[in-house]
């Protein structure tokens, strides 16, 4: 049996290939089998990173839908609520003593608090979850972009990646749940960090505090349960050394859609 990082990567895979996917997914369903969505999962899957930023400039956003395109029932997958003690603890005190590290490759390594990150200039964002699994559901995140919050940092020439450390572990694996997007991505639009969910504050089952929205990439990249982010050089070292959790598991680190 192939254990990678501590999870059965067939179990991982064969989700992937329909088991979830199959289950009566509410008011996401009916995106799901639709044409558009095969063709992606082709497109996620087969095409690399450099063929897809050829098809898909970098600078482009992602469609924005409207309220009455959201999902009437959003789904949450992987971790629904981190066993975590201190997370645990932290959700207990409805998360005020929560701080998200920030540093790395920075001039002024920080912590936030959520009040801090609720006092920057927000963004509200309607737009269309998809995962690898073959589901997607469009629901509205309020948040601050990525870029607002690093800008202060200063962050260093020699930055590379922004990695994302969560508090989860996902079916019992070794590793924490982590991923990372570049530069570019960190800068676009339509990357936030997001605290409020369709109106709401973000429930836990969609990652309270905090959790990372891309507009252009699969779910699985989209962290949830955020404790720190790293400026780095590289991710070769880090964990499995592939990016993330899904990606030391097999899958692209670069999710486009
Ligand atoms: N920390 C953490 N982040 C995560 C996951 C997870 O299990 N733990 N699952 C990923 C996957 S596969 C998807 S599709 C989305 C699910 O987000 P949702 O629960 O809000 O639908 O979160 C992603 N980020
Ligand atoms: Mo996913």
């Amino acid at each position: 049996m192939n254990r990678l990082r501590g999870i059965d990567r067939r179990r991982l895979l064969g989700r992937a290939a329909g088991g979830i996917g199959t289950l009566l997914l509410g008011g996401c369903d009916k995106l799901s089998r639709s044409a558009w969505f095969t063709g992606m999962l082709d497109s996620a899957e087969t095409v690399n990173r450099h063929v897809q930023a050829a098809i898909t400039p970098r600078e482009t956003r992602a469609r924005e839908y409207t309220d009455a395109d959201l999902s009437p029932h959003f789904r949450s997958n992987g971790t629904h609520d981190p066993a975590d003690a201190e997370y645990q603890a932290l959700a207990r005190n409805g998360f005020v003593d929560w701080r998200l590290e920030l540093g790395g490759l920075v001039d002024r390594p920080t912590r936030l608090s959520l009040a801090e990150l609720q006092a920057m200039p927000a963004v509200t964002q309607i737009t269309r979850h998809d995962c690898v699994e073959g589901w997607s559901c469009i629901g509205k995140w309020t948040g601050v972009p990525l870029g607002t919050v690093l800008a202060p940092l200063g962050v260093q020439r020699g930055a590379r990646y922004v990695m994302f450390f969560c508090y989860d572990r996902v079916g019992g694996a070794i590793e924490r749940y982590y991923e990372s997007i570049d530069l570019a991505e960190a800068q676009h639009p339509q990357t936030m960090l997001a605290y409020a969910m369709n109106d709401r504050t973000l429930p836990i089952p969609y990652g309270a505090p905090l959790r990372l929205r891309l507009g252009r990439q699969l779910g699985y990249k989209m962290a949830k349960y955020l404790r720190r982010i790293d400026l780095v050089d590289s991710f070769s070292r880090i964990e499995g050394g592939h990016g993330g959790f899904y990606e030391d598991n097999g899958y692209e680190w670069y999710a486009g859609i």
